[in-house]
């Protein structure tokens, strides 16, 4: 009998909320070609907010990775992510051109706000490397998987939303979250079980945190 995986059995465990994050009805919208492209620019003004904060997060995550893993390839994959994040900006940029959207002088929303000081608390250095890893694991596959789910056969998504579905739901960054997803179990395995259940109840934030900015994104807030 092979074994599961500690996030295996969390995915299974907490399937609904998964489904809710990955499959919500913003991405439906984009899916299906019914998005609003008012809540579209807002999910895009509002996303980069995000990563702005997003990236001295996975900085700290890079940090803990030097300090508390004895394996190379951790640092590498981390710092892969990273370098794509550079890119992003890039990318948000040229995005906002292209939608008329000014990025400078947003308002975070609440949403916004409560997810940016979430990740803020990963931060600290009292949190643990397998917390932060797992966390980051699941911060980029929840976007992982929504987007490829728009680019899927059958997928009726605008071809001028094409390109931010390809940003995150391409294979090459299925391959990251992979990697990320293998870092991560690989230190659950060796987690005591008090670590373990924090690092449960972190992803179990993520996911919420991920519905509620989706539905910040429709207006839904
Ligand atoms: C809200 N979650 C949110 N924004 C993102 N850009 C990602 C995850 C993936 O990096």
């Amino acid at each position: 009998k092979s074994k599961v995986s500690v996030i295996e059995t969390w995915l299974r465990k907490h399937r609904l909320l998964y489904v809710g994050a990955t499959r919500h009805p913003f991405i439906h919208s984009i899916r299906d070609g019914s998005v609003d492209v008012s809540s579209f620019k807002r999910w895009l003004e509002q996303d980069y907010i995000f990563v702005r904060a997003f990236v001295p997060f996975v900085a700290t995550v890079l940090l803990k990775a030097w300090k508390e893993s004895f394996d190379a390839t951790d640092m590498d994959v981390i710092l892969s992510g990273m370098a794509s994040l550079n890119d992003e900006f890039a990318w948000f940029n040229k995005e906002a051109s292209k939608w008329g959207v000014s990025l400078t002088n947003v308002a975070p929303q609440k949403a916004n706000l409560d997810y940016c000081r979430f990740l803020e608390s990963l931060m600290s250095s009292e949190v643990e490397y397998t917390v932060a890893i797992t966390a980051f694991w699941a911060i980029e596959t929840v976007y992982q998987d929504s987007f490829a789910h728009c680019l899927e056969d059958g997928s009726n998504t605008p071809e001028e939303l094409r390109d931010t579905c390809q940003r995150w739901g391409n294979d090459g960054f299925g391959q990251y979250c992979h990697a990320l997803q293998s870092i991560a179990e690989h230190h659950l395995e060796k987690a005591s079980d008090d670590v373990r259940k924090r690092t449960e109840a972190a992803v179990l934030d993520v996911l919420e945190y991920e519905v509620a900015f989706w539905n910040m994104s429709q207006g839904d807030t």
